[in-house]
């Protein structure tokens, strides 16, 4: 019987995780007609370019993978980068996915043309979509710090996300600028191996001890034998990260009891001052947490030094603080973090009435529900304003987001709309509910964090991960434009 349903033209723009999930979905729904364009050779996004030395997953394993593609294999309760990697080309590939990504594809604009979006790529190349969907990740604008001589230092200098796999590391006394998540984990695996580690800190970060342990021959063999029991698994991490939403969103005992329980795991620094110097002055969890059982024991050896003086400028012999002092360095590490809030910029977007995305969030980024944007029809944002939902797996993030646009895709094929955008005056209400839940979060505490937008807005998620995917699986017709003009 031949299908009556119309074929969406769709492009996707990035290969990474939330890319490859929308991908396994439509093909799942009968949908071939898109197109992943991919600005780089290989698909994983982040976890392709972050290739640092001790990177792994801060979101247990179990639970940070697709619902519907689950890997019996995880080697560790949190797994390596590399392994992260590896398991999202396989779901790529197994999945046909693969097939309908075009690497070294750089979207650089995207515009409304005649009823429907024209992309056009850095190379110059154009199509015509009916819709686009944006998957270019949240943490993948390297941040480089803006310090005094950093281009005059004479030894291998890089971000962490652009890991200089040729320069020495074993014996060399290395300088690492960051202590967030990166900074960490950089840290916990380079002690021992530098002959000097000099970790500059700007600002404590909280530390929560949490095992990574490996999973025994017996327990992959049980997830592999027993898919009832691997998808149990999932389901009861996903309880137990969601068990800490109380503590994040409101003030009450469970907040007490988590922000004490981290307190205390810095009894672990022995030496009084060092303790003092990692002491952050605001509230644990106001800031992502670092989850890391080896960070404090790698600060406390003899070989690696904290330095909580302020950078002057950086040398070419290494990096001289604010009182003088000149801290030799052989390689300079920034892990300084990723701007958080460029979302798909700087690719430029235009939609139908002339208004540029710039535009749209001249008085900062937002969306309807994290997922659409009033004016931009046919346009779904994967991680958009406000998706964040705080130590939560990106991937169960996407996979409701992706929900939540297949439901319009669906409408789409079946000739119910042509084009489908959230009001103004709906999102104008959902920021309202927005800005009066976030006061009570633990992210809007008092510190700066990549969280934090200009303005100080706070730009993630002010409610539990239930709530979210319950907005992002109903669909208030009410609070949508939609337009319907072909006879299809
Ligand atoms: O970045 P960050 P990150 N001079 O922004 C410092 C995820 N992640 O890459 O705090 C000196 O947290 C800055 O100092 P301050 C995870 O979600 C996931 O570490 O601003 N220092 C801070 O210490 C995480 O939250 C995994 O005062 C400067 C650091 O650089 C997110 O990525 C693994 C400076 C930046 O910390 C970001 O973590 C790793 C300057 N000029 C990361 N500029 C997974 O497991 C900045 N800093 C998935």
């Amino acid at each position: 019987m031949t299908s009556t349903l119309r074929q969406p033209r769709i492009a996707i723009v990035g290969a990474g995780m939330s890319g490859i999930c929308l991908g396994a979905l439509l093909l799942e729904a009968g949908i071939e007609t898109f197109t992943i364009f991919e600005k780089a050779e290989d698909t994983g996004g982040t976890w392709r370019e972050n290739t640092y030395p001790g990177i792994a997953c801060d979101v247990p394993s179990r639970f940070y993978q697709y619902s519907f593609a689950r890997n019996p294999h995880w080697s560790r309760a949190m797994a390596p980068g590399a392994e992260i990697h590896a398991y999202l080309e396989q779901v790529a590939r197994d999945t046909g996915v693969s097939a309908h990504i075009r690497y070294a594809a750089e979207v650089a604009s995207v515009d409304w043309t005649d009823g429907c979006w024209e992309l056009t790529t850095a190379a110059g190349d154009s199509a015509r979509f009916d819709f686009v969907v944006s998957a270019t990740g949240i943490l993948h604008h390297p941040r480089y710090p803006d310090i005094e001589g950093l281009d005059t230092f004479a030894g291998p200098s890089f971000h962490s996300a652009r890991w200089d796999h040729d320069a020495p590391l074993d014996g060399q006394r290395i300088g690492v600028i960051g202590t967030g998540s990166t900074g960490a984990q950089i840290v916990s695996d380079l002690a021992g191996r530098a002959s000097q580690l000099t970790v500059f800190q700007r600002t404590p970060h909280w530390v929560m001890q949490l095992g990574n342990p490996e999973f025994s021959r017996f327990t992959k063999w049980l997830h592999r034998r027993l898919p009832s029991y691997d998808r149990l698994s999932y389901h009861g991490w996903r309880l137990f990260i969601e068990s800490f939403s109380p503590a994040l969103l409101r003030p009450g005992i469970a907040r007490r009891f988590a922000t004490w329980q981290i307190r205390r795991q810095l009894r672990q620094i022995k030496d009084p001052a060092l303790r003092a110097q990692l002491t952050p002055d605001f509230e644990p969890m106001c800031r992502r947490l670092i989850i890391s059982t080896s960070y404090y024991d790698a600060v406390q050896r003899d070989d690696v030094e904290v330095v909580a003086t302020g950078i002057e400028r950086i040398e070419p012999d290494g990096v001289r603080t604010t009182d003088g002092v000149l801290h030799p360095c052989d390689v300079l590490v920034l892990a300084t973090g990723f701007d958080s809030h460029a979302y798909l910029r700087p690719i430029a977007m235009t939609g139908p009435d002339g208004t540029t995305l710039e535009q749209a969030w001249a008085a900062g980024p937002r969306a309807y529900r994290t997922v659409t944007l009033p004016g931009f029809p046919n346009f779904f944002m994967f991680m958009g304003p406000n998706s964040p939902v705080g130590n939560y797996s990106l991937i169960a993030i996407a996979e409701a987001q992706a929900g939540h646009m297949l439901q319009w895709i669906d409408r789409w094929r079946r000739g119910e709309i042509d084009t489908v955008a959230p009001t103004t005056t709906a999102t104008d209400a959902y920021y309202d509910d927005v800005r009066a839940a976030m006061p009570a979060t633990i992210w809007a505490s008092g510190c700066t964090s990549w969280y934090v937008g200009a303005g100080g807005n706070v730009e993630v998620y002010p409610w539990a991960p239930r709530h979210f995917r319950k907005q992002l699986a109903e669909i208030k017709d009410t609070d949508f434009l939609t337009t319907k003009t072909s006879s299809g």
